[in-house]
């Protein structure tokens, strides 16, 4: 048996904002090191540029920290770095700000995800490598309430539905995936008692997670009250597979 356990430390660096839809984030302090590096980098800085609108994902996932039996924490100095950029169309046009499903259903989605692994040397503080990934490109027609979990994107990734829609997610590719995320109800109550009457919102959140959804199988979920949920494939999330559905 080893000595040596690995040390989780997830740290997430940046979490995207209305003008800027970059997420960072690193598996531990020596990863996020290595995206500080990579995030120095002129050709990292040039790459990053080039995906204005589009979402960006930046994870560190390495090096691993190990920890031994007493405590002491090592790792290796060479990090990667996958920068993951996705983008979508519908109809032809660029598709970013959620919409009703009756809007988009029997149009042709287009899902395009561009990745490239950066490799980092964190005692000299720069990068020694990149690899690019040939573009992946996930055609298909869109239907109502229906999301496709394909090669490492959701799409659509974003979509608006009314409160009771039962929503399926089906897995047109060969790896399984998954969809985990906190859904966050909006409750109102109304409140009376002896001195006022208020109605105040109150926000519920719900934990929701699908398990593995095997290839060719599918998922469904009951959207059932108003609220926001924001999932991830938790395997996938490096390569920025993410998603979010609004009811309203
Ligand atoms: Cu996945």
């Amino acid at each position: 048996m080893s000595d040596q356990s690995i040390k989780n430390d997830l740290r997430v660096i940046k979490t995207p904002t209305p003008g800027d839809s970059t997420f960072a984030y690193a598996i531990n302090q020596a990863a996020a090191k290595g995206v500080q590096v990579a995030q120095n980098d002129t050709a990292v800085k040039q790459i990053l540029a080039g995906q204005k609108g589009r979402a960006l994902t930046i994870a560190g996932v390495q090096p691993t920290l190990l920890q031994d039996k007493n405590g002491k924490i090592s790792y290796s100095n060479f990090g990667q770095v996958i920068i993951t950029s996705n983008w979508q169309y519908v109809d032809g046009k660029f598709y970013s700000n959620p919409i009703n499903f009756n809007q988009i259903s029997n149009k042709i989605g287009e899902s395009h995800q561009h990745i490239w692994n950066v490799f980092v040397d964190l005692s000299k503080g720069i990068v020694t490598g990149m690899s690019e990934e040939p573009e992946r490109v996930m055609k298909e027609t869109l239907k109502p309430n229906f999301v496709f979990s394909g090669m490492n994107i959701f799409m659509p990734d974003v979509v608006k539905v009314r409160p009771g829609s039962v929503l399926t997610w089906f897995n047109n590719s060969n790896l399984p995936h998954n969809v985990v995320g906190i859904y966050y109800k909006y409750v109102s109550s109304n409140n009376n008692n002896n001195m006022s009457s208020s109605s105040s919102s109150r926000t519920i959140p719900i934990s929701v997670d699908s398990g593995f959804i095997q290839p060719n199988e599918s998922w469904r979920y009951n959207f059932d009250a108003d609220g926001i949920f924001d999932y991830r494939c938790t395997i996938h999330s490096a390569d920025g597979m993410k998603g979010t559905v609004i009811v309203s």
